[in-house]
């Protein structure tokens, strides 16, 4: 199999090695070498979740065209066709295969442990929202329907309750109650969003801290650009501060070690605003603390359903993991409601900082 697909892209090559690679919960990933220093990343994308996988391609394609002449030292993985010329080769079950170019020498990071890597995170990512900012939002298609659209995720849960697939409702009860208590402060956003006071923008939409590749200790590459599309702001902002701020593993089992740490929250808004203060809207900035809230109950809710659907969606190493990623969401929010105040503090600081010069 994997030898079809190799030669789909490169043809005429000899010997090559080829191993899986990463770390990532839905698609499957390889490094291949066709010699030391010629590398890329094959991809098998997962069509359960992306049902049209030619969109991700289209997308990528106008990013890179986006992007080009940006010179910040940030860019994206870039697109390698098939021999044919296509941006994704079928395989012989349909399944579709993605190329592109391997960044040498870099790392990823699993869990922050010094505040320069979150500045770095947020540099990152703001700057590649605003290298997105002047795209036309209709000209890009959704991968997944209304990815991080809360009602759509609440009403998959309630219906996860309502079949109890794997028959763990009892043991989670106090989970569900946890999450169900929170819905309509967060609805707020949505509510927002369609009265058209939130802008949809072009956004990364999956930005956890192992999507950016460093270089030499800064941040060089931001990959795993499938779920790309229309969003707003708080996705992005929100989802890389769950992860870049988390002190813990997204599965950690000592909710002891699980915490919202708020000098990573300093220094990622930091980068963060660094790139995009000046493209944000008012609205967007008033209601930019409730971004990681909102995007860690999200994933607590959507593991959740998982777990109770008998683990269907995400990859899982062990029966238990859906449901602990869910208990570390919950904890990571309890410990983002405690530090509310000192988080719209350091936004408010960080905006006047940026505003003065
Ligand atoms: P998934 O959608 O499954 O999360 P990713 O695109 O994030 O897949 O890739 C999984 C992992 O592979 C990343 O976390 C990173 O470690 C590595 N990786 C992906 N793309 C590249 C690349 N272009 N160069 C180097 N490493 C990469
Ligand atoms: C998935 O592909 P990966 O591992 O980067 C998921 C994200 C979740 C994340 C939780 C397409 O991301 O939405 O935030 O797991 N991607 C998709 O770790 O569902
Ligand atoms: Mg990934």
């Amino acid at each position: 199999m994997l030898k079809e697909v190799v030669e789909s892209f490169f043809p005429d090559t000899g010997k090559y090695e080829i191993r899986p690679f990463g770390s990532g919960h839905i698609n499957d990933t390889y490094k291949l070498d066709l010699s030391e220093r010629n590398s890329y990343i094959l991809q098998r994308i997962n069509i359960k979740v992306f049902t049209d996988p030619w969109i991700i391609a289209e997308t990528h394609l106008k990013i890179q065209q986006a992007i080009k002449g940006s010179n910040e030292g940030l860019s994206i993985p870039l697109l390698i066709p098939t021999a044919a010329g296509k941006l994704l080769y079928i395989d012989k079950q349909g399944n579709p295969w993605r190329m592109t170019t391997f960044i040498s020498d870099s790392v990823t990071i699993e869990v922050v442990t010094e505040n320069w890597q979150a500045f770095e995170a947020g540099n990152g990512f703001g700057w590649f929202v605003k290298s997105c900012n002047s795209l036309e939002v209709s000209d890009f298609r959704e991968p997944i329907k209304d990815f991080h659209r809360l009602s759509f995720r609440l009403k998959q849960l309630n219906e996860a309750i309502a079949l109890n697939r794997a028959g763990n409702l009892e043991s989670v009860r106090n989970l569900v109650e946890f999450y169900k208590a929170r819905e309509s402060k967060l609805s707020k956003i949505e509510e927002l969003v369609d009265a058209g006071k939130i802008p949809l923008r072009i956004v990364h939409n999956d930005t956890k801290i192992n999507n950016l590749l460093f270089n030499n200790n800064k941040a060089s590459t931001i990959i795993d650009l499938d779920t790309v599309g229309p969003g707003i702001i708080y996705y992005d902002y929100g989802d890389a501060l769950r992860t870049t701020s988390n002190t813990s593993a997204e599965d950690e089992k000592d909710l002891e070690k699980v915490e919202f740490n708020i000098e990573r929250f300093a220094a990622f808004t930091r980068g963060y605003l660094g790139q995009i203060n000046p493209i944000l809207t008012p609205s967007e900035k008033e209601y930019l603390y409730l971004g990681p809230v909102l995007m860690t109950y999200i994933m607590g809710i959507r593991f959740l359903a998982d777990y109770l659907n008998g683990g269907i969606y995400y990859k899982t190493s062990y029966k238990e993991q859906n449901v602990n990623r869910s208990k570390t969401q919950k904890k990571l929010i309890e410990s983002m409601e405690s530090q509310e105040t000192e988080m719209k503090e350091i936004l408010n600081r960080e905006f006047r900082n940026l505003d003065t010069g």
